[in-house]
């Protein structure tokens, strides 16, 4: 089955989508031989991409490239995929000061670290709201000009935290639009969302409720939500158990979709031959003799929980002095948002550990812990979860985590186990997985060492049922259910008009 097929049921292709979101699918850069074209690796641009090109819809996005200007029209379009272009990439350009402001200030250094709980990290500068509000605009009138080019009302399927403000701001000038976002992220309490500043806090619930339907990752965070809006908004109605809120003569629905990655094509490459001799290679490397592998694959980002688990596994080496030298530690950590300083930081911290662990414990034939401090492709992410003989995800708040089930989709051998924080939306959804609170060193430590000591018959039947899970739950369900919970979301009333649901199928 091709990812056609899969998503033949998955939306109208009669109707126009627009999809809207910071990063884009298809990125031009300058090099040596004239142009690269780039795709950002990940589940969104591989689920999204396939429907966009059956249906000849148009992606919006920041035009971040360094040859984006030069290989798009003077209106910022340029037709996609490069080698056999099929659908619109609508590309809105930032100068330096929106990308301070927009993108590295209020997105990322205020609503990051507030929907993590990292109240500490917390900068609110009036600057940078500014510029989201600004930039939210921007990327509107890119979305309501791209809406414009279509005959029929258009679906506009909004991603992420970059883009708070955009569907209040789009839905007056796109009538009939439906218009839906997936949050990546969690969302947080109402007494942790109630730190933003007060305008700030109700523009921001008021922007969300611009969509028709609002998908979150967890039962939890759409529940958040909904208790936000409920504290703040008093002319809104909240309804807990139908999920939704009635807001001046709409309704918005709220519910839980949690995201998936494509099990497909992660356990194809994991089955590869190429991929099965490198994972050997890594297991001749690191784990020969009885010593076993254990992984980690994240951001180098102060979510992930890096530093405790450095110290769990410090505990682990310290106090049970037997087990130095019975495993290593392959921690795979690309840099990210380095011009941010709560990351730099970070990343100082975790290299300083690493070298004193390994300076502290290390032996002429052993490395305790083998950072990988860049980006990895696919196919070498793949050999090394299925090399692993462990997988650690120690998130401190993560909405979703994919390692967790890319981990799972490459593990065919099923002699793996996961280690996995109770603080992931991965956790709310899988069983089977060894689940730890990375808050509490010693019995985060603990787990490690069970997950270490665990018999095959045992490893194996946990595994078999995550990925049973898994497979019942991949990227494509994930979009499928979307789909039909945003045709059930149609807007009835728009603009005065009383639209039939069946008008827009
Ligand atoms: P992230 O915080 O980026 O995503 P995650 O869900 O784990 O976290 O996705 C990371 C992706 O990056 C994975 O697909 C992984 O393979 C890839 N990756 C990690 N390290 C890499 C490396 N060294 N080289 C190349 N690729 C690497 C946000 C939210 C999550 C949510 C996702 C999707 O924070 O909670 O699961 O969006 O909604």
């Amino acid at each position: 089955m091709t990812d056609l097929d899969v998503h033949s049921d998955a939306g109208d292709p009669d109707r126009p989508l627009i999809v809207l979101s910071n990063r884009e699918p298809y990125e031009h850069v300058r090099s040596a031989s004239g142009t690269d074209v780039r795709s950002p690796a990940g589940g969104l641009v591989s689920a999204l991409d396939p429907i966009l090109r059956r249906i000849s819809g148009t992606w919006v996005a920041w035009g971040s490239g360094s040859a984006d200007r030069a290989t798009a029209d003077r209106d910022g379009r340029v037709m996609v995929p490069p080698a056999d272009p099929r659908y619109t990439l609508r590309r809105v350009w930032l100068s330096e000061q929106d990308v301070k402001g927009y993108y590295l200030g209020f997105a990322n250094s205020a609503l990051w670290p507030l929907c993590h709980l990292f109240i500490p990290h917390l900068d609110i500068r009036r600057m940078h709201w500014e510029r989201y509000r600004a930039v939210n605009g921007l990327f509107s009138d890119a979305v309501v000009e791209e809406a414009q080019r279509f005959d029929e009302p258009p679906m506009i399927w909004v991603q992420d935290y970059h883009f708070a403000l955009a569907p209040a701001m789009i839905r007056t000038r796109v009538p009939g639009a439906l218009i839906h976002q997936f949050w990546h992220i969690p969302f947080p309490p109402a007494d942790v969302f109630r730190i933003m500043p007060l305008g700030v806090h109700d523009a921001l619930l008021r922007g969300l409720l611009g969509n028709d339907l609002l998908e979150f990752q967890t039962a939890g965070y759409a529940r958040n939500f909904l208790e936000c809006v409920e504290r703040a908004l008093p002319e809104a109605s909240v309804d807990y158990d139908a999920g939704t809120v009635e807001l001046e003569e709409r309704t918005v629905r709220v519910g839980a979709f949690p995201i998936s990655i494509d099990v497909h094509e992660w356990e194809r490459l994991a089955g590869l031959d190429r991929t099965i001799d490198v994972a050997k290679g890594l297991r001749e490397r690191y784990a020969q003799d009885g010593r076993q592998l254990v992984v980690s694959v994240d951001r180098m980002d102060y979510t992930k929980g890096l530093p405790r688990r450095l110290r769990a596994l410090e505990t682990i080496w310290r106090t049970q002095p037997e087990r130095r030298g019975t495993f290593t530690m392959l921690f795979v950590a690309p840099p990210s948002r380095s011009d941010l300083a709560p990351y730099a930081q970070l990343e100082r911290d975790v290299l300083r550990r690493v070298a004193a662990l390994n300076a502290r414990y290390g032996t002429d034939d052993w490395t305790p812990v083998v950072l990988i401090h860049g980006n990895v492709d696919a196919d070498l992410l793949a050999a090394v979860y299925r090399a692993a003989d462990a997988c650690i995800v120690s998130s401190l708040q993560d909405g979703m985590n994919l390692v967790a089930k890319e981990f799972i989709a490459c593990q065919q051998d099923r002699s793996g186990v996961l280690v996995l924080s109770r603080f992931t939306g991965a956790a709310d959804e899988l069983e089977g997985a060894l689940l730890v609170n990375p808050f509490f060193i010693d019995s985060f430590a603990d787990a490690i060492v069970t997950a270490l000591d665990m018999p095959p018959g045992e490893r194996e039947s946990r595994m078999q049922a995550l990925r049973t899970q898994l497979r019942g739950a991949t990227i494509d369900d994930w979009l499928h259910a979307i789909m039909v919970a945003a045709e059930e979301a149609v807007p009835r009333h728009v603009a005065g008009v009383a639209l039939d649901a069946t008008a827009l199928r």
